[in-house]
């Protein structure tokens, strides 16, 4: 069993009171779960087809084949293109909802008016399109039309939503090794087919496939979503508000928004403001809307609303007794929310076809009737507020300030007051000269395997320590928040000197009046590809490959297949990427071994395992000054 479940105070509260309610949690049931399966630990167990299941004997006494002759080397690398395959399934279907919503909307027929002109504009121009006319839904089709021709190539050309946005470099890199995706839906479709009984024997043949789905996952996933939602939502700029479950109020109705796509939690924050009327006709000061998990991170990003909490904790949300409604969409929903929800009074509200849970209730969200549903669901939360039982309530007091908004245009807009022709140059100029070390981004993830937020927030102290500066996204993000390592006094308390003068220096230029905090919150998982925009655009700055810029990834709590995606990603984009917890690789040495050093030489990146925050950091550290030395810069 963990020593310590989580690091979070308002987690380690609310489990005292779970345990007082009777309430059973994700740490309960892991414990349950002791000891897990070992051949399912070190990925050497094969489900591929009913002649099994075959597992592979790591000790060498028993089997070292499967019944149809597949080596644990085989074995592993398939579980892994699946997985890697799932995960890119589901940023691409997030993805495939956003660019459907531009589509109608641009139609006028669905309530979700274009809200960012210039991106749309700035995205048009990058696809190569004229984007100069004066009607913007017309220009919103076109850009439209080049996502649905990815989504549809049926020739062998690559996406076209890659190939526009990609380092010119990379594009080169991967087209060597041929692993340029066509259309994703074909490739993810190809990774089943490559790993059923009787295919692809060849590990290394398997895991280029593998960084193929890190590709669909980057470009037809993670770009693709977060583009089609600054269009349609507007592009993230700095807003301040607070993180953790003291963010709920005993004297109004309390809804949490969970899951991951802002089309259905765009339309409950404006709801619950337009309908705050009916909450105080029943007794409440007001509604408060607060969000778990990504979507959390989305509303946070556009419309300032503060954080519940991250992925391990969403059951323990609900244990404060004080959350009238959880709204969920899609992904990170664990099932046992509604266990807990009938606990109290709590109203668990799903709303997509593809994901219902018993004892939950169903209020179909469509995209044509998104205002309906997002009203009957404000008012089901009104409703529940009258059953609450104030005896049953206990709200942590525990909350931190937070700056977020850190989209590429926040940040180059705050640089551009040091340099307005060149913004990117005071950044690369810090960095050449060292004040700047490098920049780590951490993301993903809390995975009940590690105390909560404990990797994230000790390994970020001490990248800051070295002045390397980190941008997070997902449930890094929230965990970083709750740390209180997104706000100026973060800066003045855990940034090595050089860093916090730049961050001064920022953050009086772009008039805060205080410095920039030392993590910068740049949104939710699919949000990653800004990160990815950010690492481009400096490699193109440069006119370097991004594989030389000292810049490196950390999942260091990674429990999802969409972690293991957006890793394989950051990694095919030639990026050192950290993760904190073994993936289920362990049982073919040849695999780990083609993971950690042997696919460097031809793709650039290399996944760095490592359970210890602060050697983590450490070996991160060391990883950047490589690369800084190789570039001539000093250390
Ligand atoms: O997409 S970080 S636990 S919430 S998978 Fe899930 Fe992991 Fe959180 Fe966001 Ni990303
Ligand atoms: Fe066993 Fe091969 Fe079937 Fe997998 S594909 S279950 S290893 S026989």
């Amino acid at each position: 069993m963990l020593k310590t479940q989580s690091i979070d105070p308002a987690a380690l509260d609310m489990l005292k009171k779970a345990a007082a309610d009777g309430i059973e949690t994700v740490w309960d049931r892991y414990e349950a779960q002791q000891p897990q399966c070992g051949f399912g630990s070190l990925g050497i167990c094969c489900r591929h087809c009913i002649q099994g299941p075959c597992r592979i004997d790591p000790f060498g006494q028993g089997p070292s084949r499967g019944i149809c002759g597949a080596t644990a080397d085989v074995i592993v690398a398939r579980n892994l293109l699946r997985q890697v395959a799932a995960g890119a399934s589901a940023h691409v279907d997030h993805a495939y909802d956003a660019v459907e919503a531009l589509e109608l909307a641009a139609q006028g027929k669905i309530n979700y008016p274009i809200a960012d002109e210039h991106k749309l504009r700035a995205i048009a121009s990058g696809l190569g399109l004229d984007a100069t006319g004066e009607d913007l839904n017309a220009l919103a089709l076109e850009v439209v039309k080049v996502a649905y021709a990815d989504m549809g190539n049926h020739s062998r050309k690559p996406m076209q939503w890659l190939t526009a946005h990609a380092p010119k470099e990379r594009l080169a890199v991967w087209e060597s090794l041929g692993i340029l995706p066509r259309n994703p839906d074909r490739e993810i479709r190809e990774a089943l087919h490559q790993t059923t009984m009787g295919m692809d024997a060849d590990p290394v043949n398997l895991l280029l496939a593998a960084a193929k789905q890190g590709l669909v996952d980057g470009y037809a996933g993670l770009k693709l979503a977060t583009d089609m939602q600054d269009i349609l939502f507007g592009t993230p700029a700095p807003v301040v508000t607070e993180a953790n479950l003291g963010v709920l109020k005993a004297d109004y109705v309390n809804l949490i928004v969970h899951g991951h796509v802002p089309l259905l939690s765009e339309k409950i924050v404006h709801w619950a403001k337009a309908l705050a009327g009916e909450a105080e006709a029943v007794g409440a000061k007001g509604i408060q809307v607060a969000g778990v998990c990504c979507t959390g991170n989305e509303v946070l990003m556009r419309q300032g609303v503060p954080l519940a909490t991250n992925y391990l904790a969403q059951e323990l949300a609900l244990v404060t007794g004080a959350v009238d409604a959880m709204v969920v969409d899609v992904q990170c929903i664990m099932p046992s929310l509604a266990q807990v929800a009938s606990c109290y009074h709590t109203e668990l509200i799903t709303t997509m076809p593809i994901v219902k849970i018993p004892g939950a209730t169903h209020i179909p969200f469509s995209l044509e009737r998104a205002d309906e549903a997002a009203q009957e669901i404000v008012r089901k939360a009104i409703a529940a507020y009258a059953k609450r039982d104030p005896r049953k309530v206990r709200i942590p007091d525990h909350r931190s300030t937070i700056m977020a908004g850190f989209s590429v245009e926040a940040i180059t807009g705050a640089l551009a007051q040091l340099d307005a022709e060149q913004p990117l140059k005071p950044l690369v100029d810090n960095i050449a000269n060292g004040n700047i070390l490098g920049v780590v981004a951490t993301v993903g993830c809390n995975n009940v395997k590690v105390t909560q937020d404990i990797f994230h927030v000790e390994m970020v102290k001490e990248l800051l320590k070295n002045n390397v500066l980190v941008v997070a996204t997902g449930c890094s993000a929230h965990a970083l928040a709750k740390a209180g390592l997104m706000n100026s006094e973060g800066t003045g308390q855990y940034a090595g000197p050089t860093l916090k003068a730049v961050l001064s220096a920022v953050g009086q230029a772009a008039g805060l009046g205080a410095p920039l905090p030392p993590v910068l919150h740049m949104g939710s998982c699919v949000d990653n590809s800004r990160i990815g925009d950010l690492v481009t655009a400096i490699a193109a700055y440069l006119g370097a490959d991004t594989s030389a810029l000292p810049v490196a990834a950390s999942a260091p709590e990674p429990q999802h297949e969409k972690a293991l995606s957006i890793g394989t990603w950051a990694v095919a984009m030639g990026i050192t990427t950290h993760l904190g917890v073994v993936p289920p690789v362990l049982g073919s040495k040849q695999v780990t071994e083609l993971l950690t050093d042997g696919l460097t030489g031809v793709i650039g990146g290399k996944f760095y395992v490592e359970t210890d925050p602060v050697q983590a950091a450490q070996g991160l550290i060391a990883d950047i000054r490589a690369k800084r030395q190789a570039l001539g810069l000093t250390n």
